[in-house]
């Protein structure tokens, strides 16, 4: 976990500035990430893991990232992203975080070079922004049998892995090389229902018929329901905890 510098911010903030704003971010967040991989760039399939214990009180951090050409990203085992395109981004909100965590990643390569660049950034109990980045603190292998259960858990012992390779750096807020993304995907857990409500809004703004509107605005409306349902329940749930206490 570092700092960037601000000599290093400097030549890349008109770049950084468009997604941090959208991720209502200071730029100064966030420095370029190097670009990982195995030690062999014809390795066709990686793992990579990177544990990072936090040590404040962190209720949600966000994961930002672009791979060459696909991944899975998993936090705490959990499942958070999946990416197809290096030409892309995809920022991830990071919800119940331990004290001790760990991002994997199952990537693969489909065609020349293969690379993944990520940044987890979070503000500590100071308020100061913090990331962890990729760089060759992170553990790789390309060996499935070293995939056992739990590959990608806290515990996962992963001291038979080899250290990440680095070439080159990725900016914040870039595509994996440094091209304007193409799409930044935003995965949280309103995702589902945004997508929902995003699809029926294409649907209203094609419809020809009242009844093909209807259904657009039944489908946008349910997803709406759906989404408050899902907010009103985590409130109770967040008051049943508070009045346990
Ligand atoms: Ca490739």
């Amino acid at each position: 976990m570092r700092r960037p510098t601000a000599a290093a911010f400097a030549a890349f903030a008109l770049h950084v500035t468009a997604l941090a704003q959208q991720l209502d971010l200071d730029p100064a967040a966030a420095g370029p990430a190097d670009r990982i991989w195995s030690s062999n760039p014809d390795d066709q399939d990686v793992w990579l893991r990177r544990r990072f214990p936090l040590p404040d009180k962190v209720t949600t951090a966000r994961l930002v990232f672009s791979c060459d050409n696909e991944c899975r990203v998993l936090v705490n085992g959990k499942e958070v992203a999946t990416a197809a395109s290096w030409m892309d981004v995809t920022v991830v909100d990071l919800e119940q975080l331990d004290r001790d965590n760990v991002v994997a990643v199952e990537a693969k390569n489909t065609g020349g070079p293969g690379a993944f660049a990520c940044w987890v950034l979070w503000t500590d109990a100071e308020g100061e922004a913090r990331e962890l980045i990729s760089d060759v603190s992170w553990k790789v292998t390309t060996t499935a049998t070293d995939i056992g259960d739990g590959w990608d858990a806290v515990a996962f012992d992963d001291s038979k892995w080899q250290t990440a390779t680095a070439s080159f750096n990725s900016v914040f807020g870039q595509n994996l090389y440094n091209g304007a993304p193409t799409t930044v995907h935003f995965r949280n857990r309103h995702s589902d229902s945004a997508d929902t409500i995003a699809a029926g809004l294409r649907q209203l703004r094609r419809a020809l018929s009242r009844e093909a509107a209807r259904a657009a605005l039944d489908a946008i409306e349910k997803a709406v329901m759906a989404a408050r349902t899902q907010l009103w329940r985590e409130e109770q749930a967040e008051k049943a905890r508070d009045s346990g206490r």
